[in-house]
């Protein structure tokens, strides 16, 4: 039986001397950790003697802790009889929160994906927003994703009996009742406590696959122990600088069943998301005090503190090593050139998925849908292409049914969807999810029969007209939803006197 400590005296080991927290009811002595904490000691120390769930929970995978500590150093239980409640406090900005879900929009009237992002930018805390929301340097790629759908038109067919659509497919072999998977994203309990698992719990319920995430808030384990029985899951890998830990990883995930490894190549160092950054500059726990000159490293935003772990010498030579420790199909995430995918189909893995990673790796990269028509015509130069053996996938920017169809009539075989499926529960939970799922169900009924498509296998590159793909100038309609949710970079702020 685990030791008993009593909250009177958790609270005596307050400072750097002797720091002990509170995880999940259990007691640890982390002074001597306090310096090789990657996030810095700072954001401990403003928990010393206190229970830091709440902090810790959403940017930890539940076994960080006890992983990282010494056993020595795990003291006991926290006595729920002696314990001085060390009640969170209420603040402000939580009572506003409050406010602020209780008038969200019914969600019958969340009409569309950006309607989810609207309701998220006002009722997510600011970190996860700007976490979630932000991409690198000036955020141009982020944008052009969203560009680019609307550089190519369609040339819809008509008189083609549509009465009856159908949307599903197969993805890697697995059946999907959209042509879309839930794409990786990272701290989810950022957004909403129960994390990830709105993303597995809906997805289950109405056959689409989910990507799990290295980064997820909830532990692979956790979110596949929440699945049904037979639901599909991806898995996307970033590859640790310690190849046990990622060998062990990923058979994991093999043997509970995930079924195809989506590794991602596009961030041996992560971009720099200025949003993200500027808030730990001036904001409270690595905030004021961080400037003062401490140890903490100054200016990283969440996603940088946590990302040191990747192996930023990952590459080609690597990949027969992945082959040789898994049966999964392998999928190269974040490919932006025809040379490389060309190089990925030499490698002999079974995918690519064009992506810059949401606009949040190289800035003024180009979007994932204008790569793949050089993509698809270097392969079928090469003479294979199509293939039966080597998918191309999509993101970054999609938003729309119609732009699921432009990607899949230029050669993508499925797009993924990223932070709208985030937004969705960060607002609504599961049932944001689920909405998100039939607004893409609904959208695909009426654009496939608009375009005059019965099936997915009847979509033709003939269909669309991408010959403005490559034109990066010139006048664009204006997207009016996407730019009233879009949150301009904000500049260098005076400190308040
Ligand atoms: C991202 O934020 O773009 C990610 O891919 C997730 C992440 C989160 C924290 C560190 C590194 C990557």
């Amino acid at each position: 039986m685990s030791t008993l400590v009593s909250g009177e005296v958790v609270q005596q080991h307050n400072n750097r001397s002797s720091c002990w927290i509170i995880v999940h009811g259990k007691v640890y002595d982390v002074t001597e950790f306090l310096d090789e904490h990657p996030g810095g000691s700072k954001i401990i120390l403003k928990y010393a003697g206190k229970d830091a769930t709440e902090a810790y929970e959403p940017i930890h995978p539940p076994d960080a802790i006890t992983t990282n500590l010494p056993k020595e150093k795990h003291l006991g239980t926290v006595d729920p009889n002696t314990i001085v409640q060390v009640v969170k406090e209420v603040t402000e900005a939580d009572l506003r929160r409050k406010m602020l879900m209780e008038a969200r929009p019914p969600l019958e009237e969340i009409l569309n994906l950006h309607d989810f992002e609207a309701v998220a930018k006002v009722v997510l805390p600011e970190k996860a927003w700007a976490y979630y929301s932000s991409a690198s340097d000036d955020e141009i790629t982020i944008r052009e994703n969203r560009l680019a759908y609307q550089r190519v038109w369609f040339r819809p067919r008509v008189l083609r009996d549509v009465s009856k659509v159908d949307w599903s497919t197969t993805i890697l072999g697995q059946k999907s009742s959209l042509p879309v998977y839930i794409s990786a994203t990272a701290l989810g309990k950022l957004g909403h406590p129960d994390g990830e698992l709105n993303l597995t719990r809906a997805a289950g319920k109405h056959g689409v696959i989910q990507m799990i995430a290295t980064l997820a808030s909830c532990s692979f384990d956790e979110i596949v122990d929440a699945a049904l029985p037979d639901q599909t899951f991806f898995l996307q890998l970033y590859v640790n600088r310690d190849r046990e830990i990622t060998k062990r990883y990923v058979q994991h995930a093999e043997r509970r069943g995930v079924k195809a490894l989506f590794i991602t190549v596009d961030a041996p160092q992560l971009g720099r998301r200025e949003k993200d950054m500027r808030l730990k500059l001036v904001g409270d726990d690595a905030g004021a005090e961080v400037q003062r000159g401490q140890d903490v490293p100054k200016d990283q935003g969440v996603a940088r503190a946590i990302s040191a772990f990747i192996d930023p010498s990952l590459s080609w030579d690597d990949i027969p090593w992945f082959k040789s420790i898994t049966k999964m199909p392998i999928i190269l995430k974040g490919i932006s050139t025809a040379e490389d995918a060309l190089l990925a189909y030499d490698a002999g893995v079974q995918g690519i998925v064009l992506s810059n990673h949401g606009g949040r790796q190289l800035d003024t990269a180009r979007s994932g849908l204008e790569v793949l028509t050089e993509v698809t015509a270097a392969l079928r130069a090469r003479g294979v292409y199509p293939s039966r053996t080597f998918d191309i996938f999509v993101d970054g920017g999609v938003r729309r049914a119609s732009d699921v169809l432009k990607a899949l009539a230029l050669g993508a075989k499925a797009v993924g969807v990223g932070r709208p499926f985030l937004y969705a529960f960060s607002a609504y939970g599961q049932e944001g999810v689920e909405r998100a799922i039939q607004i893409f169900r609904d959208e695909l009924e009426m654009n496939m029969r608009l375009l005059g498509v019965r099936t997915l296998d009847e979509l033709r590159p003939e269909m669309v007209d991408a010959s403005a793909i490559h034109s990066h100038v010139g006048t664009q309609p204006e997207d009016k939803l996407y730019n009233s949710t879009y949150q301009p970079l904000a500049l260098a702020a005076f400190r308040s006197a």
